[in-house]
């Protein structure tokens, strides 16, 4: 007889955080669907969440640790694999130091307990200045702004979308992202809403993608040169005195520095490098501040380019200047029920931003809040000298999909004297490891989005427990990264993860009691500690977030408060309403006051106005986002890549003939760095002089094992993305307007 039950959860796989109702039967996942009852997402679901179980299923995850020997993959015990490690990291770090091994920490970090409760623990234990995460090639610009500006990397204002009137969205695409940096179940259904309460939406991206398709208008601006537009809007409301910073006056300072700052990017100055006529960036100026609630949003296609920092900042300035920073229907700070930036700590009190810190050894280029630019990995282990990478540790990442100039670094990572990934599948970056660490299937883990709830939309709080059992003796993935930093720390491979586990709990257990702002100040650890007790790992650390919190049972104290036992009883999640003015408790900058005009982003200006005059004749690519595909690994799901090939070329009608293109074509792309050949769309989706293709494909190199995704391989548009072109103040990558060269194949 077998048992059928239900569990309720929250996928893991993109930022949306939808609930999931799992049907299981025997031990086997019967059937995935939305959840309606979840409080935040209703019921909604997009065709990858059902597709866990197809993950869970797939036979080419890997299960058990790899090593390779003699060049084969072999199957070892775990044990075996972490004494492999110790064996062969330790002399390395003996011969050259602690920065011969570096970390890479890819995007699923950011969606999994492990890594963001122990991936911190894992990188401080290795102790080494090459630290690299996914974070610049994607969101460093925005973080880097919000931390001037706000205070913190994650003080990050998200459009308040169920009640704004009016939403200015750049170079995001949430039908097929599901949204980024503002956290919502079906970002569709809600932008509808926006739309039958009379809302206006409109979308600024060079492709007519599905959001545009949906917007009021659709804005087809030139690859890049957001930041020219966002500045001359800023100027357009300081030139006919529009400037209203409402409610959140009192604690903005600098708004004088504003007009000389961006005296030359007039609309007319702005007009022809944008591509936007100067009497339409006025008018959208103009209803801007009219609007009785707006919000200006953006997301990769501003971040990921030349000058992601500047245009990052200036999303903020208009929502700033427009009177919507902090004001509902505006662009407003979640109060996360865990881990908050700036839910603990003494209000209007922060430490500031350590501008240009650390520098890469070769390049010397800017690193951010301790992390140096993924675009410097590969020269960071091509080039000899004190300081070389000789090993690197890989955490659910594949840089040689998502990191531009792909095929040097598949070279460099070929180079390695040791490299160890933890991953699920032995794919492209993987099958370059020496050791590979299965992290179990995302139903084996518990859940809670610790970062994404950071920037919801609304305040919600909510637990998964595991929907299926570890196999006997497999670890969770946060024991193994404990694992991992014992080995890197030199406490060996025997080591019980237990010890990082009680270091994590301790530190946060002491700083909240020495808080003299949060509401255990003074308490004893002991009693804390003894109140945990029950549990360890993850769930003892959310259940401390939780009660130590803005809505938390502090213990004791608040009685009615959260804690995971009340987590635990409400399997569709709490919802703890609406978002809520934060300023100006909420602020973290040193000088306690928003910073609408930091000197370090006014200092990159020079440089954007250097590209004023830069000639607009190459062919610029972009990239693209698909609903059934999630960067570069869910390319093994039969059901989400069988049909048409998504890997294809978008170019212009009138582009396709000047070149000699045609639609099913094939064309040869080249850049500085290399060059593709790619099936082709003609659209008239995409405007003259932009082509697009998306990123996480190329799943042709030998070594991986990849069954399906190898039969769908397409091609890796980083193989012509540059590893020279970044943001000059974070050194993100630009991966959006890269000048090509296109020809007929
Ligand atoms: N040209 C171009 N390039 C881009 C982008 C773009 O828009 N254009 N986007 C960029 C962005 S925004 C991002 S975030 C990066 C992503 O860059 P990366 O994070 O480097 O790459 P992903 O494709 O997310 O790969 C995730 C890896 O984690 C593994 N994995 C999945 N689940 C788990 C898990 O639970 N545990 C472990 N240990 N491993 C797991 C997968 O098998 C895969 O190997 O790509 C960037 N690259
Ligand atoms: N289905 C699916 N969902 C995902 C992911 C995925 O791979 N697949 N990845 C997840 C990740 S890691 C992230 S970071 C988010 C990203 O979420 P989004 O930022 O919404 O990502 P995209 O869908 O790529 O939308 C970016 C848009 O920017 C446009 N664009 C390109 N260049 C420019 C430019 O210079 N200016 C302007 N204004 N627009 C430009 C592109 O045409 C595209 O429509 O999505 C997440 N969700
Ligand atoms: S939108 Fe994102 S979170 Fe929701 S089901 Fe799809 S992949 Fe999962
Ligand atoms: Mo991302």
């Amino acid at each position: 007889m077998s048992v059928t039950w239900t569990a309720y959860r929250t996928c893991p796989l993109c930022e949306a955080g939808c609930g999931l109702e799992v049907t299981v039967q025997g031990g086997h996942v019967k059937r995935i669907r939305g959840d309606r009852d979840d409080v935040f997402s209703h019921g909604f679901i997009c065709p990858k969440g059902s597709t866990l179980k197809q993950l869970h299923e797939d036979p080419d995850r890997v299960r058990a640790p790899l090593v390779r020997r003699d060049g084969e993959f072999v199957e070892v015990s775990w044990d075996e694999a972490f004494a492999e490690i110790e064996r062969r990291l330790m002399p390395i770090v003996e011969r050259h130091g602690r920065d011969a091994v570096a970390v890479y920490l890819g995007n699923p970090n950011a969606h999994s307990l492990a890594g963001m409760l122990y991936g911190k623990a894992l990188v401080k234990a290795v102790g080494s200045r090459n630290v690299y995460t996914a974070s610049t090639v994607d969101q460093r610009p925005k973080e880097l702004a919000a931390a001037l500006m706000f205070g913190g990397p994650l003080i990050v204002p998200v459009p308040d979308i169920d009640r704004t009137d009016f939403l200015l969205i750049l170079g995001a695409n949430p039908y097929a992202s599901n949204g980024s940096l503002a956290t919502a179940p079906d970002w569709p259904g809600r932008l509808e809403a926006l739309r039958s309460r009379g809302g206006k939406l409109v979308v600024v991206d060079p492709r007519r993608s599905r959001t545009a398709q949906e917007a009021a208008e659709w804005i087809a601006v030139r690859p890049g040169s957001d930041p020219l537009l966002l500045a001359a809007m800023v100027r357009v409301l300081l030139d006919e005195r529009l400037v209203d910073l409402g409610d959140v006056a009192p604690f903005v300072e600098g708004v004088e520095r504003l007009g000389p700052a961006l005296a030359a990017f007039g609309p007319d100055d702005v007009a022809d490098v944008t591509g936007v006529e100067a009497a339409t960036i006025r008018r959208l100026a103009r209803e801007l501040a009219a609007a009785p609630r707006a919000a200006v949003y953006g997301r990769i296609g501003t971040t990921t380019a030349e000058f992601g920092t500047v245009a990052s900042w200036l999303v903020d300035v208009l929502n700033i200047c427009t009177g919507n920073l902090d004001r509902a229907g505006g662009a407003m700070f979640t109060t996360p029920a865990v881990a908050g930036a700036n839910t603990h700590g003494a209000p209007r009190v922060g430490r500031g931003v350590r501008p240009n810190h650390p520098r890469s050894r070769v390049r010397d280029l800017a690193g951010t809040f301790g992390e140096l630019p993924a675009v410097c990995l590969a020269e960071e282990i091509e080039t000899p000298g004190n300081g070389q990478i000789k090993a690197l540790v890989c955490v659910a990442g594949n840089p040689v999909l998502s990191l531009p100039n792909g095929e040097r670094l598949d070279a460099a990572l070929g180079s390695l004297e040791l490299m160890v990934s933890v991953d699920i599948y032995r794919n492209e970056t993987s099958r370059h490891a020496d050791v590979i660490l299965p992290a179990p299937s995302a139903l084996e883990k518990e859940h809670y989005d610790v970062a994404l709830l950071q920037l919801a939309v609304r305040n919600v709080a909510n637990w998964s427990v595991a929907v299926l059992p570890r196999p006997e003796g497999e670890p969770d993935e946060w024991e193994v990264l404990a694992r991992l930093a014992l080995i890197a720390q030199g406490a060996g491979a025997d080591a019980a993860p237990t010890v990082v586990d009680d270091l994590v709990i301790g530190a946060l257990v002491n700083a909240a009691v020495a808080d003299e702002h949060g509401p255990l100040h003074g308490r004893p650890a002991d009693e804390l500690h003894a109140a945990l007790a029950r549990r360890t790992g993850p769930a003892r650390i959310i259940d401390f977030y939780l009660r130590s919190g803005p809505y938390g049972d502090h213990f004791g104290t608040n009685p009615a408060g959260l804690t995971l036992d009340a987590l635990l009883a409400a399997p569709h999640g709490v919802d703890l309403g609406p978002l809520q003015p934060r300023l100006p408790d909420g602020l973290r900058t040193p000088s306690g006051m928003v910073d609408i005009a930091p000197q370090p982003i006014l200092d990159d200006l020079p440089r954007l106005e250097a590209a004023l005059t830069r000639s607009t004749e190459d062919y610029v690519l972009i990239g693209r986002r698909d609903l059934r595909s999630n960067n570069s690994w869910m390319h093994n799901v039969e059901v989400l890549v069988k049909g048409k090939p998504r890997c294809v070329l978008h170019v212009h009608p009138d582009d396709a003939s000047t070149i000699g293109l045609v639609d099913g074509g094939q064309a040869k792309v080249s850049s500085r760095v290399g060059t593709v050949v790619v099936s082709i769309e003609v659209t008239d989706r995409i405007r003259r002089g932009v082509v697009s293709l998306p990123h996480g494909w190329g799943h042709d190199l030998p070594g991986a094992d990849l069954e399906v995704a190898t039969r769908h391989a397409g091609v890796n548009v980083n193989r012509l993305t540059d590893d020279e072109m970044f943001d000059a103040l974070t050194g993100t990558a630009v991966l959006n307007g890269v000048p090509v060269e296109l020809a007929p194949a």
